[in-house]
């Protein structure tokens, strides 16, 4: 695990991003964990998410022209990684995002920034089943653009819709539109993370549960 993903994890559990109990998801599963990236308020911690995510687009060599944030949450993040992209890397990076209702009046559309053109990374915060992901990839086909990739905070690694192939949520996007999904961490990593842990943090007690739900 590289030093960026551990500090995300002891971020992400310290802003209570990261939590553990008992959650529904959309997709009706039920799940010891839940990552709500809304819960990054602060200016810091904005901060910080911003340059995990532009370090882990920096690793992955993805080329790619946009940046496109999906409505709602992914506009703070395609805004947050655009300025870490700038002042870690120094790339100068566009960003787009739509709006969920096309606007009539004034400049119009539902685009909002610089256009959707070329090679269009997505930035999202969770994939599970991917239904959301699904959405932005025929918005950006829609625009005549071309989906690069995904970059994800968090890959649950949760089981896709075609068991008999036996990959993950994340593995049939990747297979269907031909493009890699970049996480911030994934699930396994989390479950590393926690198996690190000591009795006195009464974090290595969630290592079990959810060993046993992946
Ligand atoms: P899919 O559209 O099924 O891939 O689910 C992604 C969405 O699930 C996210 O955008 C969230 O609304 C929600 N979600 C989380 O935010 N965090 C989680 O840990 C799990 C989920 C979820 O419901 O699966």
């Amino acid at each position: 695990m590289h030093d960026y993903q551990r500090e995300f994890i002891e971020f992400a559990i310290a802003e209570n991003v990261l939590s553990f109990g008992e959650f529904t998801l959309k997709s009706g599963r039920v799940s010891p964990y839940f990552f709500n990236a809304g819960r990054f308020r602060g200016g810091r911690a904005l901060a910080t998410l911003g340059r995990c995510y532009a370090e882990a687009i920096e690793r992955s060599g993805l080329h790619f022209d946009v940046l496109f944030g999906p409505a709602y949450k992914g506009i703070p993040l395609a805004a947050t990684t655009c300025v870490a992209l700038a002042d870690r890397f120094d790339r100068d990076v566009a960003y787009a995002f739509n709006r969920k209702e096309a606007k009539d009046h004034g400049e119009g559309g539902s685009i909002v920034g610089a256009e959707l053109e070329g090679r269009v990374l997505i930035i999202d915060d969770v994939i599970t089943a991917g239904t959301a992901i699904r959405e932005s990839m025929s918005l950006i086909e829609t625009q005549g653009a071309t989906p690069a990739g995904v970059v994800v905070a968090l890959d649950r690694q949760e089981r896709g819709s075609d068991d008999e192939h036996g990959r993950s949520a994340i593995q049939e996007v990747e297979a269907e539109f031909g493009i890699p999904v970049i996480p911030i961490v994934t699930l396994d990593g989390i479950l590393e993370y926690l198996e690190t842990k000591t009795s006195e943090s009464g974090l290595e007690r969630y290592a079990g549960v959810i060993r046993a739900y992946r």
